[in-house]
């Protein structure tokens, strides 16, 4: 019979509280205000986002998958893993490419997904186990950033990163981030990065801002959490999506802009918070790479790219380093 999944609790449900009221009390009190894009994905958002990643513009997702389909047999022969480890699983639906090759190989034995949402991490973990019988799947509910800790799991680790959500941290929180990786990484074990690339910037700006309005609503909803979660008094309406190509720093970056003034209350953090007409709130930056620069912070954070793989219209890159 199948063994349960271990889900492992770094980050209870009152850390997270804390951290959303300390993320955004720094946020709403800078100039310019902006929020931290974790704070999307309450459950409303992580559905918008599997809507997103459905949308004819949103090609990051199906180029990925392209990738790791082509690519997958040769990262299971090369890195030889016995454990996966997953860092903002969500939903694992790409991981799966990687567990069938990894299987074929015959090395499989320990899938490690870790995610804030614990109800995301439980269901995946649940579906992962079922469909591979023998698999011991160990989930860890925590904060990629903060919580790798000890990672689970033997023999040799490939530690996977997708989506490109890499491109969601400043370039000094990503240098940061990578060497904590490698940190907990011995010499020869792996770690597998999905990054968006540098485009056309019209195919760029659409993918984030989508005829369908799907992304307006995602980046919207971060309101929503603040209402939710802080009691605050957002109107969410009144603020309109934006999505900008900035060309120097090679990143998206949405934001709200507030159609009017207005004032807004958030009782839980006793603050005020005054927005003119325009003003803009930033909510995400998601950065595009060239594979030099994808090169050389991997050689930064002390891992040497091994293999490089693109989807053939050169959208999405995937990087195969080792520690
Ligand atoms: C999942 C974080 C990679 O930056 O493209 C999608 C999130 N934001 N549309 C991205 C997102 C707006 C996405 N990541």
């Amino acid at each position: 019979s199948t063994p349960e999944p271990v889900i492992e609790i770094r980050q209870r449900a009152d850390q997270v509280a804390a951290l959303l009221r300390a993320d955004v009390h720094t946020g709403l009190t800078s100039r310019p205000k902006w929020l931290p894009p974790k704070w999307f994905y309450d459950t409303r958002g992580s559905e918008l986002f599997d809507q997103i990643t459905e949308l004819p513009e949103y090609y990051p997702t199906r180029a990925e998958r392209s990738v790791l389909a082509a690519a997958a047999g040769v990262i299971a022969a090369r890195t030889g893993a016995h454990t996966l480890v997953e860092l903002g699983s969500g939903s694992s639906a790409k991981t799966r490419l990687l567990l069938d090759a990894l299987r074929a190989e015959g090395t499989l034995r320990w899938f490690v997904p870790l995610d804030v949402s614990a109800s995301a991490l439980t269901a995946s973990a649940a579906a992962i186990t079922a469909d591979y019988p023998g698999l011991a799947v160990h989930g860890v509910v925590g904060d990629f950033t903060e919580h790798l800790g000890v990672l689970p799991g033997e023999g040799t680790r490939m530690v996977a990163f997708l989506g490109g959500t890499i491109g969601n941290l400043l370039p000094d929180e990503r240098i940061k981030f990578l060497r904590s990786v490698r940190d907990v990484l011995a010499p020869g074990e792996w770690l597998l990065l999905g990054t968006d690339l540098v485009k056309d910037p019209g195919v760029l700006v659409r993918a984030y801002d989508d005829a369908r309005g799907v992304t307006a609503e995602f980046n919207r909803n971060v309101l929503r959490v603040l209402n939710r979660e802080l009691g605050a008094t957002f109107e969410v309406s009144a603020f309109q999506h934006v999505a900008l190509w900035d060309a120097e720093r090679e990143w998206i970056e949405m934001r709200l802009r507030a159609e009017r003034d207005m004032t807004v209350q958030v009782p839980d953090l006793d603050l005020v918070v005054s927005f003119d007409q325009g003003e803009e709130l930033r909510t995400e930056i998601s950065a595009k790479f060239r594979r030099e620069r994808v090169a050389a912070e991997l050689a930064e954070a002390g891992f040497g790219l091994r293999h490089w793989w693109t989807d053939d219209q050169r959208r999405f890159g995937v990087s195969l380093a080792r520690a």
